[in-house]
């Protein structure tokens, strides 16, 4: 089945071909907002169609989340993970439908879809059901003045309302990574997913109907950020927290906005991630990996590594051999078993990535390979496509080197001793993730230690265990999630003192 068959559905009101992206407030879908068009990346054509949120179905939603919120803290634990299993289980009913969707709104190939963000989707609920269930608690004895004893023990309380933002690089992955959490914890929410990947977020809204959520728990309104849903919603008086995955600057804003409010706030940010590679690692499985890390997604994983660190010793033949990498991989349609890269995710970030792709070659870059755009003949020359590329001999300075470029693309620099490559990994704005390639053991440890990051792999990366801590140092990032990591952000514990 095409991915327009699957979508094509809900037609009335929109163009033929085109899905609706409505707003559900309160357990409804509803016919409300602006209408703005949802382009799909690969051909430049619009495939479907959202509704963007004004003060009003915020407002509406909000209100929703608030009133639901007595009830759905009240239900049995039991019963709540059941629910979240139930959204699983709705996810992976229609496993097709939401890789259709994913595809259709980012041109990534099916086979990562299916493989990463869909599977991750369903997975995320399963994983807080079980943790919501063994979470627990402090619990202090102590004596009192009079001679006596007195006993503490804290009680975990949700936020209240959250409002979820998140981006569109792994849209499913990254919104139900925050929903799960938030509402195994007790929580209700109004999700608000980017505006140029609103499908998987109101296929969400469908399951959470299908399996009977209660009206209110699970909020969705569409929109964009400054000015628009987003902006609204962070500002929002009713709004208890907020947990964001973005860029850096949007942290900032919201950041601000919710200030006014002193809202709980979460922050999963930009990186400029370093991959260190000394000589003793197994050179073909480092080849591959850091292959892997760099152009995965087309390069759009907050995680990839665009600073590759390698020691002089192998460093002409890694160049080499990661070049040979580049060059074999294949741009096209997604649906094709044989594409291995997708398009990036608008014309606008397009301009951004080939904007650096001049400016590299202005700061003295050697394009080793790529730095234009793949020529195809055919509709997919509408799309928003880049070619991967490599630069070596760029100054630590550049600003190819400082800034996020979110696309396929790395600079390789060569390294004589491991003090040098830790300040170079460290002299950044960004502390969020690091790969380590190496078969000294001692040396990894001593590495993973140095560096300052969030999240290290060594010889490998994105191996992900969910119960572990999760976010970035410095701008990257304000709070860890992750199994009990986010359990402790989505609730708070109060203290209860008693004396015996
Ligand atoms: P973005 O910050 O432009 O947008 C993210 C979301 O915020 C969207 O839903 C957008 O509509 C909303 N938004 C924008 N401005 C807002 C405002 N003023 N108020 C409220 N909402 C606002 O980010 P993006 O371009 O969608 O995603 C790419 C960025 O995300 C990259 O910087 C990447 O590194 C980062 N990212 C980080 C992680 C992580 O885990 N650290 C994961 C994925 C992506
Ligand atoms: O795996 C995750 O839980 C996660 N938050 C990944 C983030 C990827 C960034 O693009």
């Amino acid at each position: 089945m095409t991915v327009s068959a699957v979508l094509a559905r809900d037609l009335g009101g929109a163009a033929a071909g085109q899905t609706r992206l409505r707003n559900f407030v309160d357990g409804a879908f509803i016919d409300e907002g602006k209408p703005f068009d949802v382009v799909n990346p690969v051909d430049g054509t619009v495939h479907a169609r959202a509704y963007e949120a004004d003060d009003a179905i915020v407002g509406r939603a909000v209100a929703a989340a608030r009133q639901a919120l007595d009830h759905w803290r009240a239900i049995p634990l039991n019963e709540r993970r059941r629910f979240l299993n139930a959204l699983a289980s709705g996810i992976e009913k229609r496993f097709d439908d939401f890789v259709a969707a994913e595809v259709a709104d980012t041109g990534k190939p099916v086979s990562v879809a299916s493989h990463l963000d869909i599977p991750r989707g369903a997975a995320n609920f399963r994983v807080f059901a079980d943790a919501i269930a063994a979470a627990s608690t402090e619990f202090y004895e102590m004596d009192t003045h009079d001679g006596g004893r007195a006993l503490n023990y804290a009680v975990r309380r949700p936020h209240g309302v959250v409002a979820v933002i998140s981006p569109w690089n792994l849209p499913l992955l990254l919104l139900t990574w925050k929903v799960a959490p938030a509402l195994a914890s007790g929580n209700t929410v109004v999700i608000k997913p980017s505006e140029e990947t609103p499908s998987t977020a109101t296929l969400l809204a469908e399951v959470a109907q299908e399996v009977g959520i209660p009206r209110g728990v699970l909020n969705l309104v569409h929109g964009f950020g400054p000015q628009s849903a987003g902006e609204i919603l962070t500002r929002h008086p009713g709004v208890d927290a907020i947990t964001f995955t973005g860029e850096s600057r949007t942290g900032s804003a919201i950041m601000r906005a919710a200030s006014d409010g002193i809202k709980a706030i979460s922050f999963e940010l930009g990186g400029k991630n370093p991959a260190v590679v000394f000589a003793d690692a197994g050179f073909t499985k480092t080849v591959d990996g850091i292959a892997h890390a760099v152009f995965s997604n087309t390069g759009q994983v907050c995680l990839a590594p665009e600073r590759v660190y390698v020691e002089r010793p192998i460093f002409e033949r890694f160049v080499e051999a990661l070049k040979a990498k580049a060059e074999a991989l294949k741009p096209g349609w997604p649906q094709s078993a044989d594409t291995t890269l997708g398009p990036l995710i608008s014309a606008e970030h397009r301009t951004k990535v080939l904007n650096y792709y001049k400016l590299a070659v202005a700061e003295g870059a050697r394009v080793v390979t790529g730095g234009g755009v793949p020529r195809f003949g055919d509709a997919r020359d509408n799309g928003f496509f880049v070619q991967p590329t490599i630069w070596t001999g760029l100054d630590e300075s550049a600003r190819c080197v400082k800034e996020e470029i979110f696309g396929p693309v790395c600079h390789i620099a060569p390294f004589d001793e491991e003090a040098q490559v830790v300040r170079a990994a460290n002299d950044s704005v960004y502390g969020l993730a690091a790969s380590i390639w190496t078969s000294d053991l001692s040396r990894a440890h001593r590495v993973a230690r140095a560096i300052e990051v969030g999240i290290t792999w060594v010889n490998c990366w994105f191996l992900r265990d969910l119960r572990t801590p999760f976010g970035g140092l410095k701008m990257s990032g304000i709070g860890r999630e992750g199994g009990v990591h986010s359990l402790n952000f989505y609730s708070e514990p109060s203290n209860v003192c008693i004396k015996l």
